[in-house]
């Protein structure tokens, strides 16, 4: 496993290239184009710039997370083929500076969703928060600005402002997006894009969706082992494969996820590690990851990779926000907490690397 590390890019991540290189074990920086928003062209030499800064440290740009994409891809309205055309473009030039794995999702409207970024726990620290009667109760709008505010001026990708102060349109546009529309719409990006990621040699890695089940009405299509199954099959190629983080499909507890890692193996590129706290009532906090402060068990997720020969992709994902860093880390994404992650993802690997 090639432990990675997700950055947000130069005078945009108070965790710089500096300090992600002195992390034991980490040899990839994850990376992006975050000013970009979903269908906007990736200019050659933007994505050059990128590349160059983390090579110079000494770090691989292999991973790309996100190239998001368009909502009228989702939808299936006529504009997007031309949207496709765009993502097919940038596929391209990301192949030209060394990029092997694209992580995207196909969640409508919102990316991950929680009702506090910042809730205190008992020792102390903070974490982001789903608290299941207030999805149920308030309205998409409401959540929204709750989620803004909390967010103050930091930028969240899947939360741009711009793109949520047209909420009533995408909902009415989404009114007709069937759980089985969106598969298909979803088929219908991949025909496209997948023959050219043969040809480029990039992996694509659909991320699943988070909370693992539909909010406000919204059909959800990557949240269990046979949804996952389902678009694998969409195009049976090794090149429409799958982000698997344990985190996103964790707070439902049906989802066996050791057993999808074994079933799915080698069509996983991309590999999230982060632990959830699933309460009797449905709500959930991200915890540590240590598999006991949790209900996901990391030592059978990490076994599991092992035992399979997992030579793909990994982060920590999430993380907790400790020792006051919550004042400059962007939500999930402070820097203690992942790097402990990372350290604890490692110890079990090279545990199980021993033969004794
Ligand atoms: C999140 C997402 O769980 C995660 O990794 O931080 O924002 C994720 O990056 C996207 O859903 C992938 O497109
Ligand atoms: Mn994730």
């Amino acid at each position: 496993m090639q432990m990675t590390w997700r950055w947000y890019g130069e005078g945009n991540d108070d965790i710089t290239l500096d300090h992600i290189k002195q992390i034991p074990g980490v040899m990839g920086a994850v990376w992006s184009l975050h000013d970009k928003v979903a269908g906007e062209v990736w200019e050659m030499d933007r994505i050059q710039e990128v590349a160059d800064q983390i090579k110079a440290k000494g770090l691989s740009p292999a991973v790309v997370e996100s190239v998001n994409v368009h909502d009228d891809i989702k939808i299936g309205r006529d504009t997007r083929d031309a949207y496709i055309d765009t993502y097919i473009d940038t596929i391209r030039k990301l192949s030209k500076v060394g990029v092997k794995v694209i992580c995207y999702n196909f969640m409508p409207i919102f990316d991950w969703t929680r009702t506090d970024l910042y809730k205190q726990t008992e020792d102390g620290s903070n974490a982001l928060f789903y608290q299941k009667d207030l999805v149920e109760g308030l309205t998409a709008q409401e959540i929204v600005d709750r989620i803004l505010k909390g967010a103050g001026d930091k930028t969240m990708p899947g939360w741009e402002p711009e793109r949520l102060a047209k909420l009533e349109e995408l909902f009415e546009a989404y009114k007709h997006v069937t759980e089985e529309k969106l598969t298909e719409n979803l088929k219908y990006f991949l025909e496209r894009i997948i023959p050219i990621c043969e040809e480029e040699e990039v992996l694509m890695a659909i991320h699943p969706d988070d909370p693992p089940w539909p909010i406000f009405g919204l059909p959800r299509i990557v949240r269990s082992r046979d949804h996952i199954r389902k678009v694998l099959d969409l195009v049976d190629s090794h090149y429409n494969g799958l982000t698997l983080c344990t985190g996103s499909l964790g707070p439902n507890l049906d989802n066996d996820i050791p057993g999808m890692i074994r079933e799915f193996g080698d069509r996983i590129h991309f590999a999230h590690i982060r632990n959830v706290k699933v309460m009797d009532n449905g709500d959930f906090i991200e915890s540590s990851h240590r598999a006991s402060d949790g209900n996901v068990d990391i030592v059978e997720v990490v076994k599991a990779y092992h035992d399979g020969g997992f030579d793909g992709y990994v982060r920590p994902d999430h993380g907790r926000h400790l020792w006051g860093e919550e004042e400059n880390c962007r939500p999930g994404y402070g820097l203690y907490d992942r790097a402990m992650g990372a350290m604890y993802i490692l110890g079990i690997w090279d545990t199980l690397e021993r033969k004794y």
